[in-house]
């Protein structure tokens, strides 16, 4: 037994190496290659957990903290991994009572301290807000603008709609503007929004093309975006694009791909489409830094109008009747139609469970179907695809939502395509051709990011 505890002790140590290179993968790897000898060891667990939560696999980070604190309960990394998890998860009130715990045995832990704070705060705003909310009847903050008398000042020299209308001129010297870090008056940025609301409320999913160019992630990486535009040409209606979600968050330039994307569907409503993304939420731009950027650039009424036109993304995009288009994935549930999709309630904040949510969260996985490594949804096997493109007569379904390091993936028996397009990757689909693009110098992400969020502090 204790050759075997070295032994453990010593992939542990090999673990930790990967850990400090941020080969995140192969340090996984090793720690559960050491709970495979020593099952009972807190430590290994908890800094599994930490590697998890570097990946982003939150639920899994969660299983690894709490299957810590159950060998060892007084193992007070394993709240902290807690709480980080359930933090990420957008699961306040659980983390708060471990931040709690925390703090109650380090009074002096001013790291602890902090986060404690900042936490409750979070806590009480949102039961603020559901206070607000219960009280009266949700109202449009687009109906509540009165745009009209909004006045550009005359020393504004930037970008201005023609006539109300978004214009190609427009468009190219919005792009120009904002290549230069330069804000557009907000004036017209409401007047977009105003139009966005009739836009994607009247359009209905799903298109025909002969050919569309597919985009994956782009995450604020605006000059990612500008590279894809670059490589493989403007948008028109005769170069139509799909991008896939998950505009803003992590990338410090989200205000100007959201209102370039934004533009470009006002442009082109036929050819050009956007799908909401796990991203475009409420609770995942209070964490990731959406929010923090519009308050910071404009203000938080501009926040409150994103938030709005959001919610009327389509979940889900079928090409020529063959082909679904998704953020996320495929379901939990079985016998999930086309129609049923159609059907959703789509103007709201996704639900913790159910198909919104699994279209905007769920990942494939090559075994069948097991729990989610991120803590919502689920992974679907091939198995999944198989019955879902069967019973909808699809060929097959084109979803985003995982760093793919070769910028995309095939799996499934090429029935499942993973498409990721930043950051500092970006891939293309041409009828299934793909093209890699050169890496973007580095532009400092999570810049507006809740400071609980920065990982060097968890
Ligand atoms: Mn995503």
């Amino acid at each position: 037994m204790a050759e075997g505890s070295n032994d453990a002790e010593l992939l542990k140590e090999k673990a930790n190496t990967y850990f400090k290179e941020k080969d995140y993968d192969n340090a996984i790897k090793y720690y559960t290659e050491a709970l495979e000898l020593n099952p009972s060891n807190a430590i290994y667990y908890s800094n599994r957990s930490l590697a998890y939560l570097r990946t982003e696999c939150y639920g899994y980070a969660l299983a690894d903290a709490t299957k810590a604190l159950e060998i060892d309960k007084n193992y007070i990394k394993g709240y902290y991994r807690r709480a980080t998890s359930n933090m990420a998860l957008g699961k306040f009130k659980a983390a708060l009572k471990d931040y709690e715990t925390v703090v109650r045995v380090r009074p002096n832990d001013k790291d602890a301290r902090m986060k404690y704070q900042e936490c409750n705060k979070i806590v009480k705003q949102k039961a603020f807000e559901r206070a607000i909310a219960s009280d009266e009847i949700k109202k449009s903050v687009v109906d509540s603008l009165d745009i009209e008398n909004m006045t550009i000042e005359d020393d504004y020299v930037g970008p201005k709609l023609d006539d109300g209308n978004v214009t190609l001129t427009f468009m190219k010297e919005l792009m120009d503007w904002f290549k230069d870090q330069k804000k557009i008056h907000r004036k017209c940025a409401y007047q977009m929004f105003c139009q966005h609301e009739n836009k994607l409320i009247s359009k209905c999913s799903s298109s025909q093309s002969n050919k569309i160019t597919i985009c994956g992630d782009t995450h604020g990486q605006y000059y990612d975006l500008l590279n894809i535009f670059t490589l493989n040409g403007l948008p028109s209606e005769t170069n139509p694009y799909l991008f896939n979600g998950d505009f803003v968050d992590r990338g410090s330039f989200s205000v100007e791909v959201i209102l370039t994307l934004f533009g470009f569907k006002l442009l082109y409503p036929d050819n050009f489409h956007l799908l909401r993304g796990n991203h475009e939420t409420d609770n995942m731009n209070q964490m990731y830094g959406f929010e923090g950027e519009v308050k910071a650039k404009y203000t938080a009424q501009m926040f409150q109008l994103f938030s709005e036109v959001f919610q009327w993304l389509p979940l889900a995009q079928c090409i020529n009747n063959k082909v679904l288009v998704m953020h996320g994935g495929l379901f939990s549930e079985d016998g999930v139609t086309l129609e049923d999709i159609r059907k959703i309630d789509r103007n709201r904040q996704p639900p913790d469970s159910g198909p919104m949510c699994d279209l905007l969260w769920s990942d494939p996985q090559p075994q069948v179907q097991s729990i989610s490594k991120r803590g919502v949804s689920c992974q679907f096997g091939p198995d999944v695809t198989e019955r879902f493109l069967e019973q909808n007569n699809l060929d097959y379904i084109i979803r985003s939502h995982e760093v793919k390091t070769e910028g995309y993936e095939v799996t499934h028996s090429g029935k499942c395509i993973t498409v990721f397009s930043a950051p500092n990757y970006c891939v293309l689909i041409r009828k299934k051709k793909y093209v890699s693009l050169q890496p973007h110098p580095n532009v400092k992400p999570m810049a507006y990011a809740n400071t609980l969020m920065q990982l060097g502090m968890m």
